[in-house]
């Protein structure tokens, strides 16, 4: 074999190495097994994968040069923001065939003045939340969309899951928010409309397409964003109810009857008993009640009085206590928040994010746990959610990380009952045998013509979303 030059992963590895370097700069270059760690699992601990490297562009230009690089060598990109994600799409894939690049966006953290005309922001994607929470804030704006992992949240990576949240009921999801973007393809190529504007009829709106590519399609840099007013004066209630109907009902009339109603969170028993021994909260009541409904109403005069008096002779409400400080807010607020942190300090869950049509939201939510007892018998199970949305978040502990019976289960069963598969979160590779399913061949196959023509060579979060092959 002497004069022909074998092939060997190691060189070409080395090759790409060398690039990503000349791109971005050695010490943004992550090889060492200890400094890739954070990056290779998932805020789950469910999925998990070994990167070649973790890459930190600081620019578009940087970002470019890494992208043509990884295209050059054949390589697999996977783009992270604050790696909140909960459906394994921020994580390489456990086997792959080609070598993994994460292309971490942390370093492109642009905080542009917002425009006081306009109500407006262009902010890098590796801002997280609660940074561009505190810059608009600062000049009398707020954002519309807020989750409880905004300390960690990048809004590159809400613009991919296009992240739902807390507020959806009044300002629609991270999609409704954006106004344009700057991202780059697959080929190098920068596609940018920037700032965007509100009205904007130039052809196929890229901005729309990106919201919930969950990096399949393009590594988002920058987003335009609209903002909303501050509304200053808030209140909090939590109410304790008997019958999960009763809370669905009542919050479907309060939408009527508070204009100030921003957000309506369900959960139960025990749920709330879970996060008291995990997160050591305080018990908001003397009696325990079978359902939880927590309200959040907020505008520039106090609306407690018109949320008190809505809920006041409300049928079924057995228990009620308002928060108008920010400490009794927040109390109130940290025992539906810490949820998703309290069922992971259970164990690694198997979690899904389903919506349901509102008028079946209460029989879906009797059936999923004897559903699961059925299925894997000892399994606990949490539900929670945004109730307003139809959206119904279900933590099973229990099975093993890898044994997929619950998820399919109730996936199956949100179906059956005209419900979709991600309300919030995403396909990701959590729910990727559930896409055709839920959306339909058709559906599914348009996908893949944009898939195709944007990224030929499946290089883009591949195996998130679609099932790789063209
Ligand atoms: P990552 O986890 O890093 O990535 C998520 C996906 O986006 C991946 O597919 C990744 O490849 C892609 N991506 C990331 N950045 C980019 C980019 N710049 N360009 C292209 N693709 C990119 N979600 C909700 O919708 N509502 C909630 O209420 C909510 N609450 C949460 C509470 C907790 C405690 C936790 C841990 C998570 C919660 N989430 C919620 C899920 C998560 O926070 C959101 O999905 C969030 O949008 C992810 O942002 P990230 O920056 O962490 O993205
Ligand atoms: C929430 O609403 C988030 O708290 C996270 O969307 C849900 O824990 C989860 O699965
Ligand atoms: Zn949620």
């Amino acid at each position: 074999m002497r004069g022909v030059a074998a092939y060997s992963p190691m060189r070409q590895d080395d090759v790409l190495l060398q690039s990503l370097r000349a791109a971005v700069g050695a010490s943004h270059v992550l090889t060492d097994a200890d400094m890739r760690a954070s990056y290779e699992t998932d805020w789950t601990r469910r999925w998990h994968g070994e990167a070649l490297a973790v890459v930190r562009p600081a620019s578009t230009d940087e970002l470019v040069a890494v992208l043509r690089a990884c295209a050059a060598a054949g390589a697999a990109v996977i783009p992270q923001g604050g790696n909140t994600g909960l459906v394994g799409g921020s994580v390489p894939r456990g086997a792959a065939d080609a070598p993994q690049v994460v292309v971490s966006t942390l370093r492109l953290r642009d905080l542009e003045p917002v425009d006081p005309l306009a109500g407006e922001v262009t902010v890098g994607a590796g801002v997280t939340l609660a940074a561009l929470q505190a810059h608009v804030r600062a000049a009398g704006f707020a954002f519309g969309v807020d989750l409880g992992a905004r300390d960690s949240a990048t809004i590159g990576g809400m613009v991919a899951t296009n992240a739902g949240g807390i507020h959806v009921l009044r300002y629609g999801p991270m999609r409704a928010q954006l106004l344009g973007v700057e991202a780059v393809l697959a080929d190098g190529s920068v596609v940018r409309r920037l700032p965007g504007m509100a009205k904007d009829n130039t052809g196929y709106h890229l901005p729309s397409l990106l919201a919930g590519s969950e990096g399949t399609l393009a590594v988002i840099t920058r987003a335009h964003l609209r903002l909303v007013p501050t509304r200053p004066r808030q209140a909090v209630a939590l109410l304790g109810l008997a019958q999960v109907a009763d809370a669905i009902a009542l919050a479907g009339d309060l939408r009527r009857s508070v204009p100030e109603l921003a957000a309506a969170e369900l959960f139960f028993d025990d749920g709330l008993e879970l996060v008291l021994h995990h997160a050591a909260g305080d018990r908001p009541f003397r009696d325990r009640h079978p359902v939880y409904l927590l309200l959040e109403a907020d505008g520039d005069a106090d609306p407690t009085d018109r949320l008190a008096g809505a809920i006041a002779d409300a049928p079924g409400v057995t228990d009620a206590v308002v928060a108008t400080d920010e400490a009794g807010r927040s109390r109130l607020w940290s025992l539906r928040e810490r949820h998703t942190e309290a069922i992971g300090a259970e164990g690694v869950a198997h979690k899904l994010d389903v919506a349901l049509p509102l008028a079946r939201l209460a029989e879906f939510i009797g059936r999923v746990p004897v559903l699961v007892e059925e299925t894997r018998p000892g399994s606990a199970t949490y539900l929670y959610g945004h109730v307003c949305d139809g959206n119904m978040h279900v933590g099973i502990i229990g099975p093993a990380p890898d044994d997929e019976s619950v998820d399919d289960a109730v996936l199956r069963l949100t179906i059956e009952m005209g419900g979709t598969v991600s309300a919030e979160h995403g396909i990701g590779v959590a729910k990727l045998a559930w896409l055709e399913a839920d959306r339909g061949v058709a559906d599914v196959a348009a996908m893949r013509a944009i898939k195709r023509a944007l990224d030929p060579g499946w290089m883009l979060n591949p195996g998130v979303v679609l099932r790789e092959g063209r």
